[in-house]
């Protein structure tokens, strides 16, 4: 393999493999790449694989990737891993950079914007959030961010957003200035998925927590600034007592009831709960409970934290008050719920619901020890999705929809597609709903895949991106959650690849 053509594939396969395969492809939500295995499917099989993805949650190449990049790839996966740098202190530091000063900034709100119905929208492929005023629909401002963001999180005061690209850049946004603009930047690490702030009573604003893929590692920094202030390693031993070189921070929550951040570790299938009351003596809970950990959300209660252990097909359930795991539950392939969904369920009552990646299901997990001790952290139902290859499930609080997408099933209109349930009636079976055809977009050979329901402030509206590839035409459709009706779509040739959407008010407030 030429030199050239080794650089292009190694940044293709940071781009759009590690994630779910790891730097050092030892496999997580993907398989195990390591040449052992590899090598023993060979060049043909590779290349197949690449170009159509599997039923298992593995997608499609061929629209993205030329067929020469597929062939490259193909045999790049059978060369022996790169061990990137590790990336400490000093290089943080070297990169951190306050544009704002926290003196220099408003002092009161300088715009007219309802910043509760604000949208942070990742445009995925060109490196910048869009900032959508949800009352208007209007793009406010697009911003320049790291690569791929893949979260936006707010402070606790919902003045400030966080946002991490998988580069490992953090950017800091500020919405009282008259037009929003990033006001302290860092890079926390090469490859980064997950960023949190303090939201307990008295800490609010005070820290910023993110997490890296690679090197393995949580850092906490200065809330108002981005200052780097701690970073701790998260290599380690798995619950099955192997060391692993490689355990990636996934998602990560603020709790309200205590100066805690739950921070899940993927490879050791460890939940952190860091106590971040002192942070020079920083106190760490370490909860054992299923390999592959990876997104997730709170019960309504906001007690009970449940996370995916996506390639372990379980859901762990932490209850962050007694600092104990309440519950591993078993579910059908890949669990993959975003932060999932809670409502109360006719028969079962409060429930939190999780599509998946690997079947065509949504699950309900009874979420009331108290009042319905049976069905506390058991699956109390399975409702049908329209596919598997799912990523997402929503509601809220005032709505009686229950949404799944199922953007990475292969077949282009279930992937275009979005199935609704009414929480009330659930007998009555769902309504499959295709997204896509409401954009009326222009025919071109990507998929133009719905992905992840979010509500507006108000809980009336849900919206959907439509993720396409980088140089088609996208959209954001907006249904009407009553009338489960088109109610405006958002286009504009500026919207790229638009893909997570965070509310700043339901995501502040953690309402999902
Ligand atoms: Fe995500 C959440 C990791 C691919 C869109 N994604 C998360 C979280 C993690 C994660 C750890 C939880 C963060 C938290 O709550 O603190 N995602 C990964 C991967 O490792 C993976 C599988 C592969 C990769 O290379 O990144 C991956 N994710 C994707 C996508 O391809 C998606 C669909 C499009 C995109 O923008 O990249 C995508 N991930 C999202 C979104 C969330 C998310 C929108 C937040 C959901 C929410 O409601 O909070």
């Amino acid at each position: 393999m030429s030199k050239d053509a080794k650089e292009a594939s190694a940044k293709i396969y940071f781009e759009r493999c590690a994630g779910c395969h790891g730097v050092l492809r030892k496999g997580a939500t993907g398989k195990n790449l390591e040449p052992a295995n590899t090598t023993k499917l060979g060049q043909a099989r590779l290349e197949k694989i690449l170009t159509n993805g599997t039923d298992g949650g593995m997608v499609n190449f061929d629209d993205i990737l030329t067929k020469d990049e597929i062939k490259n790839m193909a045999t790049y996966i059978q060369m022996t891993p790169d061990v990137p740098p590790e990336w400490g202190i000093k290089e943080m530091t070297a990169s951190w950079k306050v544009v704002v000063k926290p003196e220099d900034r408003p002092k009161k709100q300088l715009n007219k914007v309802n910043l509760k119905n604000v949208f942070s929208v990742t445009l995925r492929d060109s490196g910048e959030i869009a900032l959508i005023d949800g009352d208007t629909k209007k793009i406010w401002t697009i911003i320049k961010t790291g690569y791929a963001v893949h979260i936006s999180r707010l402070s606790a005061s919902g003045r400030f957003v966080y946002v991490i690209g998988r580069d490992g850049k953090l950017d800091m946004i500020d919405l009282w200035m008259e037009t929003p603009a990033v006001v302290a930047t860092i890079k926390i690490g090469m490859d980064a998925r997950s960023v949190e702030t303090s939201k307990f009573k008295g800490f609010e604003d005070k820290y910023a927590v993110a997490g890296s893929y690679w090197p393995p590692q949580y850092v906490i920094m200065d809330g108002a600034d981005l200052k780097p202030l701690k970073i701790v390693s998260t290599r380690g031993i798995t619950v099955d007592g192997e060391y692993h070189p490689e355990p990636r921070v996934a998602s990560i929550v603020a709790s309200m009831i205590k100066p805690e951040w739950v921070i899940n570790i993927k490879e050791t299938g460890l939940i952190k709960l860091v106590d971040y009351s002192d942070i020079k003596n920083l106190k760490e809970t370490t909860i054992e409970s299923a390999k592959f950990l990876h997104d997730g959300g709170w019960d309504a209660s906001k007690r009970y934290f449940l996370v995916a252990a996506n390639a372990s097909n379980k859901v762990a359930v932490v209850d962050t008050k007694d600092g104990k795991l309440a519950g591993l539950v078993d579910t059908k392939s890949k669990p993959h719920p975003g932060r999932g969904a809670n409502f109360v369920h006719p028969k079962f009552g409060p429930v939190w619901a999780t599509s998946h990646l690997g079947a065509d299901v949504i699950t309900l997990i009874g979420t009331d020890p108290a009042k319905h001790k049976d069905q506390a952290w058991k699956v109390v139902a399975e409702l049908k999705n329209h596919g598997a290859g799912s990523l997402f499930v929503k509601t809220h609080p005032k709505s009686n929809n229950l949404w799944a997408d199922a953007p990475l099933f292969p077949e282009k209109d279930m992937a275009e597609s979005v199935t609704v349930y009414d929480i009330k009636n659930l007998d009555k079976g769902p309504e499959v709903i295709n997204i896509a055809k409401l954009a009326d977009l222009p025919e071109t050979k990507a998929v133009k895949r719905a992905v992840q329901a979010e509500y507006n402030e108000k809980g009336d509206e849900v919206w959907f991106s439509i993720w396409a590839g980088k140089t088609d035409p996208s959209a954001i459709v907006v249904m009407d959650d009553k009338t489960r009706k088109v109610k405006a779509v958002i286009k504009d040739p500026k919207l790229i690849t638009p893909t997570g959407k965070f509310n700043v008010y339901n995501t502040q407030h953690d309402i999902y």
